[in-house]
């Protein structure tokens, strides 16, 4: 049982810590039933869409959407995301990325979508009967993201789309797309549409395989129209949506990573106990300990810098993306760290297919590039920090050099 103690932290309610508690044993009673089916590795899709559906089922994903349109809670809470998102990372990481990108995916409509367009698709979602997905990136727009092509038109029908994306969760699997495209130049020219998967003119490219299997696929656009309606918020608003729902859903890939991390560190502690080398046990060995001891505080500092952004989204209602860029980029990057010290621990059968750390091991990569790789929340935090600088000027009394 991994260390619970960050429930009873300040930035938690009590709503959360039963969360916590309740999904735990759903998580123990359903998921290896999905994850370790005979064929389970073989079919990643028929393995996805039976996690959306007894996620559905299970009432989890009802805290993806907000409360007008079927959610559990009045508003998207990012403190419960994070909590299912460490939750399910911990124990099987294609249920968090299923729960995950159904919050990502449908986030741009939660948060800027008509009502119309809310009523449409999040009570969907939150039974887990559609499946959604977030379409920003393209081959030479991924980090630098205004430097997107796909070109979005008004048309007599509605909007028309023309272009591609790639690297997109949940491409092939996804019942509708939120894309983000170009109407004009500039960061003020893109808008964000909702495409559903049987629209004409779209189709999936490419699946791309990737080191730790999850749908991912390369999208194209061939004049494929969507209703007027389907607009997301107003023409050019679309960097806006994209940036701010990446602030909700950053802090909750660093809770993933923390949940990989918690259970790098559970597995490694438990192989030191029960490990025996040079006549003790390898828990008795202070090297062992001293990697124990900084993985531990690794998984804490983690912890604080996730929660305390959730809770300055939550309760502060304050943009968050300084927070978030924090968040993400040390509990992904210090799991890695983490991760990679289990495995060390477990010596040779640390490497060996099968082995949760292997797993783990490749799991953790992709989270330091998507969403912000680690590179852009260094960008983000530095121009927060520089930012800050101008206006506050602490120290009045130090002029130029
Ligand atoms: N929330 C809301 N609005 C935001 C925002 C945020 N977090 N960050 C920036 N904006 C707004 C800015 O306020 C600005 O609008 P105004 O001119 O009205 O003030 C506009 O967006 C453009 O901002 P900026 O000039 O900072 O844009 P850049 O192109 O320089 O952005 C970064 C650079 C690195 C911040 C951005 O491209 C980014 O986050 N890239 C990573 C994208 C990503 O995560 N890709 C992975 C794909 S998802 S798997």
């Amino acid at each position: 049982m991994s260390d619970k103690s960050f429930l009873d932290w300040p930035f938690l309610e009590d709503h959360h810590r039963d969360l916590a508690v309740r999904l735990d044993h759903w998580a123990i009673e359903n998921l290896p039933a999905i994850i370790d089916r005979p064929g389970a590795r073989d079919d990643l899709d028929g393995t996805c869409r039976a996690l959306v559906k007894a996620l559905g089922q299970g009432g989890w994903l009802r805290y993806c959407v907000p409360g007008a349109y079927g959610g559990a809670l009045e508003t998207l809470d990012v403190r419960a995301l994070a909590i299912i998102r460490e939750t399910l990372a911990r124990h099987a990481s294609l249920a968090d990325f299923s729960f995950a990108m159904q919050g990502l995916g449908s986030g741009a409509i939660s948060t800027f979508g008509s009502d119309a367009l809310k009523a449409k698709y999040l009570p969907a979602v939150a039974a887990g009967h559609k499946i959604a997905a977030f379409a920003l990136s393209e081959v030479d727009a991924g980090s630098d993201a205004a430097a997107m092509t796909t070109r979005l038109e008004a048309c007599s029908d509605g909007w028309k789309v023309t272009g591609e994306k790639t690297w997109i969760s949940n491409g092939g699997l996804a019942d509708f797309y939120c894309v983000f495209a170009r109407t004009e130049e500039g960061s003020k020219g893109v808008s964000a549409v909702v495409m559903d998967a049987d629209t004409d003119g779209f189709e999936v490219r490419e699946r791309i395989d990737v080191m730790a299997p999850h749908p991912l696929g390369r999208l194209g656009f061939n004049n494929a129209v969507v209703p007027h309606d389907n607009l997301i918020g107003l023409p050019g608003q679309g960097f806006k949506i994209a940036l701010s729902t990446l602030d909700i859903f950053r802090t909750t890939v660093g809770a993933a990573a923390l949940g990989f991390a918690r259970r790098a560190l559970d597995e490694a502690a438990n192989r030191a106990l029960s490990r025996k080398m040079f006549g003790a046990m390898l828990a008795d060995q202070p090297i062992a300990q001293a990697q124990l001891a900084e993985m531990a505080l690794d998984v804490d500092a983690s912890a604080l810098l996730i929660y305390r952004s959730a809770w300055t989204k939550d309760v502060k209602k304050q943009r968050v993306t300084r927070e978030a860029a924090m968040a993400k980029l040390f509990a992904t990057d210090q799991a890695q760290v983490t991760i990679d010290k289990a495995v060390q621990l477990f010596g040779g059968l640390g490497v060996q297919v099968g082995v949760k750390v292997e797993e783990l091991y490749r799991e953790i990569r992709a989270l330091r590039i998507y969403e912000g790789a680690s590179d852009v929340q260094k960008i983000v935090i530095a121009r927060e920090v520089l930012k800050e600088a101008a206006i506050s000027r602490p120290y009045p009394d130090l002029g130029t050099v």
